[in-house]
């Protein structure tokens, strides 16, 4: 297959980028490293070294022969865009290349609106270039489980259905997000849903949980592969935080009670999820919806699992109840259905304390790096 991987130098991208091209696919990598700016912007970094793509890209044809292509631009640049789908003629198209923290979108007007500007066109012109120069390319979008937001009903995987005054229909899930970034997927999917109507083209809407962990079997071949993993409060997720915080004696910053609960997965298997993806596409004309995550927890669950476990390493572990930066509730019905990768063939990584540990380890390798003015929260809601 060729696959284009937008976002391929981010922390999902990279892994998938590479665990396809083992795969024996042909990938194309666009990104325009706004990743690695925000960083600079935050004065923050990852928690691992990672060296540059070029620098990754060619490391990974030394080692395995194969060739992944760069492609160094902006999804919201059409022509630029345009020219790599000429040249790709890509099969499937996986889009990761979005803004993709809440406390960032949440920080000001300005960053509201990059936020919105930043994933709204650029998915408006991966629709518009598939429909212009590879019209049967199957896209794979990154969503997120946060467009559903924490309704008192079980959340379904896109659809739902509703009788009303005595009529049945099938409608698309209610949506009630928590952030300007969430709310940027919401327009996405409808977006999406209109393209699929009207044009005809093929996508899956994947509502990815928060994602966990860091290495995959490719990124662990060498130094020069290792992925990002992000730590700070504004770009650092809640149990990959909760492990750095361990590993650098600070107290795990639960958010309020903590009773906040989300679908989880193992980074191994967003990788898997986006191959399952690709190898059973979406008709012509349908907007698939899958919920991709693997495990629920809450908040507070995942502080004690890492605090069980760093002080089985002889690390003393307090967890903090921080006054909750983010309006949200803190207390709440959490169920959502997630069959639909599982029964194309996803067998779950589960959350093991061994999976725990291994992450802490590399937390402590690195525990140098952290810049610890980052850790705690700097971004509110209200
Ligand atoms: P990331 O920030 O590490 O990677 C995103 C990449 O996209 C970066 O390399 C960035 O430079 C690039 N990018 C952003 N805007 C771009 C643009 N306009 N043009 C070209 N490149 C652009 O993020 P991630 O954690 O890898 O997340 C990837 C996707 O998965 C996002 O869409 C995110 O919303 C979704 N997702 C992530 C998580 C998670 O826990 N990390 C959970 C659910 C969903
Ligand atoms: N939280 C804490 N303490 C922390 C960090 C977070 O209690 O130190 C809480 C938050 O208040 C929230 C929950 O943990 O209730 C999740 O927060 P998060 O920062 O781990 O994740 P979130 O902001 O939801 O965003 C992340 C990714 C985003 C993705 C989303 C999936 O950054 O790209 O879309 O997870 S989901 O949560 O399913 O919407």
């Amino acid at each position: 297959m060729r696959l284009i991987v937008a976002g391929g130098d981010g922390f999902c991208g990279w892994p998938t980028a590479l665990y396809l091209s083992k795969r024996g696919h042909e990938v194309a990598i666009i990104d325009n490293l706004a990743r690695r700016k925000w960083d600079d912007e935050l004065r923050s970094n990852s928690l691992t070294p990672i060296a540059s793509l070029e620098e990754r890209v060619e490391r990974w044809k030394e080692l395995t022969g194969r060739t992944i292509r760069v492609f160094l631009g902006d999804l919201n640049h059409y022509d630029f865009l345009g020219e790599v789908m000429r040249q790709v003629r890509p099969d499937a198209f996986v889009h990761f290349a979005e803004q993709r923290s809440a406390p960032y979108s949440m920080l000001d007007r300005e960053h509201a609106v990059y936020t919105q500007a930043n994933n709204v066109i650029g998915t408006l012109n991966v629709g518009y270039a598939i429909r212009e120069f590879a019209p049967d390319c199957h896209l794979i979008k990154l969503g997120t489980m946060g467009e559903y937001g924490t309704p008192n009903i079980d959340i379904e995987e896109g659809y739902l259905e509703i009788e009303h005054n005595g009529r049945k229909d099938v409608l698309p899930y209610p949506k009630q997000p928590g952030s300007f970034y969430h709310l940027s997927k919401v327009h996405d999917s409808h977006n999406l849903m209109f393209m699929c109507r009207i044009w005809g083209i093929r996508v899956t809407d994947l509502n990815q949980g928060v994602v966990y962990g860091l290495h995959t079997e490719e990124t662990q071949l060498d130094p020069l592969l290792v992925n990002r993993f992000d730590y700070d409060g504004v770009f650092g997720t809640a149990l990959n935080r909760f492990l750095i915080q361990a590993a650098i004696g600070h107290d795990l910053t639960v958010y309020g009670s903590g009773g906040q609960t989300r679908g989880f997965l193992n980074l191994t298997d967003t990788v898997r999820c986006i191959e399952i993806s690709a190898n059973h596409p979406a008709d012509r004309g349908e907007f698939r919806v899958f919920n991709q995550f693997t495990e629920e927890f809450s908040v507070l669950e995942l502080a004690e699992k890492v605090k069980r476990v760093a002080e089985r390493e002889g690390i003393p572990v307090s967890i903090a109840h921080l006054e909750n930066p983010r309006i949200e509730k803190e207390t709440h019905y959490y169920h959502a259905k997630n069959t639909k990768l599982q029964q194309l063939g996803l067998t779950p990584n589960l959350l093991t304390d061994e999976v725990l540990l291994d992450i802490f380890r590399t937390a402590v390798q690195h525990k140098d790096r952290v810049v610890k003015d980052n850790v705690l929260p700097g971004v509110k809601w209200g």
